[in-house]
């Protein structure tokens, strides 16, 4: 059924029609996220080190992401950035029963640099233990075992200043496709991103300089019964149009 018969049929236009469909539930919510704010505790980050592959980083108040570090060695660093407990009835959590529809991260960043590519941590990690080794002896490995696809980047694979410094707003909503268990999300350079990106981690001394969640989330089932109430009425008399043709 097209949306000029269904018109015909209920006497709506398809303006109408178009706009029931892109109607914000008047409950969707914002929630936010960032260790030490507004009582949240739930943030864990970690630089990955492959030039110190068995030393954990966790408790450092910056993580580089960087393809060439220490210069000219080649070797990469990446990133790893979770926020657990984001669902629950505790204040400032998304209540039990909502789903999340779109979500960013702001990081703070404080050196400019090349780029960041983005995936979800498939298993689960240790803050103050997690180190380049433990993803397999070579650090996250995008779409593998340890990790998904790339489904986000910003900057581009060269050694130009292409992000800069200040705040760095990232839309991760590619992250929710996936399903399964909230591991978090790794932060990886560019092949050729030599110009690393820093920026502030969970441990830094003021607080809204910290890594940031930011997530729209709607009550489950979020279909619009106006809609399907239409649909619903509208398909036996389509039926019957074409049953005479
Ligand atoms: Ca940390
Ligand atoms: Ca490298
Ligand atoms: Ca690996
Ligand atoms: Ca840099």
């Amino acid at each position: 059924m097209n949306l000029k018969n269904l018109a015909l049929i209920t006497g709506i236009t398809v303006t109408g029609l178009a706009a029931i469909s892109t109607i914000t539930p008047a409950n969707a919510a914002v929630f936010t996220f960032q260790q030490g704010v507004n009582g949240y505790t739930g943030a864990r980050d970690a630089e990955l080190r492959e030039a110190d592959p068995n030393t954990n980083s966790g408790g450092a108040t910056s993580i580089s992401i960087d393809a060439d570090e220490p210069p000219n060695s080649g070797n990469d660093t990446q990133g790893l950035i979770g926020f657990d407990n984001v669902f629950g009835n505790g204040p400032g959590q998304i209540p039990l029963g909502y789903k999340i529809v779109s979500a960013t991260l702001t990081l703070n960043v404080f050196n400019r640099g090349s780029g960041i590519r983005f995936v979800r941590i498939l298993n689960n990690w240790d803050e103050n233990t997690v180190t380049w080794n433990s993803f397999g002896a070579d650090g996250i490995t995008p779409n593998s075992a340890e990790a998904t696809p790339v489904f986000t980047t910003i900057g581009a694979n060269d050694s130009n200043p292409n992000i800069p410094v200040g705040v760095l707003t990232v839309d991760i909503s590619g992250a929710l496709a996936f399903g399964g268990a909230n591991n978090g999300l790794g932060l990886l350079p560019f092949v050729n991103g030599t110009n690393g990106i820093d920026f502030y981690s969970a441990q830094y001394s003021i607080l809204n300089l910290r890594p940031l969640l930011t997530v729209t989330a709607i009550p489950v089932p979020e279909a619009s019964p106006i809609a399907g109430i239409l649909l619903l009425a509208a398909f036996p008399l389509v039926h019957g149009i074409r049953r005479r043709k």
